[in-house]
């Protein structure tokens, strides 16, 4: 008989830290919204105590550093990275990019705690703008949906736990 894993889109007391970059912030704060409020769709209390943490970094780049201070500090089940890095605005577009994603990615692994990348990577403001709440949805309201989803998951594997009892 197969084992089947996967977790549930519920937040019950799972404690989430979102790290936002102000660069882009006409993009980026649509994510923070769209964020928290699928937390609290997805049944979290984002005024409880503990339960919902927002740390804002200068620019994406900047992203994995504080994602990785804020899993190593064991009070957060997951860390949300939410950025928006545009190429048309600039020509160090690919460091950018790159970085965060290696960064982001480099967190999770080194802490166990699931640090999810919401950053929209995107050719110009038009497409930043479809995936910040019009046509593709909103990149923040996936990335929180993953993160409890990861929670959950983890928490049926079992195993060293990397961030906060739920
Ligand atoms: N940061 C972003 O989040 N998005 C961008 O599009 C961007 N551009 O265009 O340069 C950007 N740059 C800033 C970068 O993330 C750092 O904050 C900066 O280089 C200081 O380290």
């Amino acid at each position: 008989m197969a084992t089947y894993l996967e977790g549930e889109l519920v937040t019950g007391k799972a404690r989430v830290a979102v790290v936002v970059a102000r660069f882009n912030e006409f993009i980026t704060e649509r994510l923070l919204d769209a964020a928290i409020d699928a937390f609290r769709r997805h049944g979290g209390d984002p005024d409880a105590a503990g339960a919902l943490t927002v740390a804002r970094v200068p620019g994406s780049f900047e992203l994995p550093v504080a994602a990785l201070r804020l899993a190593q500090t064991g009070r957060h089940d997951a860390v949300v990275c939410l950025g928006c890095v545009i190429r048309g605005a600039t020509s160090h577009y690919d460091f950018v990019a790159g970085e965060a994603a290696r960064g982001i990615n480099q967190a999770g692994l080194a802490t166990g705690v699931p640090v999810v990348f919401g950053v929209i990577t995107a050719d110009n403001l038009e497409q930043a703008i479809e995936r910040a709440g019009s046509k593709q949805g909103n990149q923040g309201a996936k990335a929180m949906s993953a993160a409890i989803e990861m929670v959950n998951l983890l928490k049926k594997v079992g195993g060293p736990a990397g961030g906060a009892s739920v």
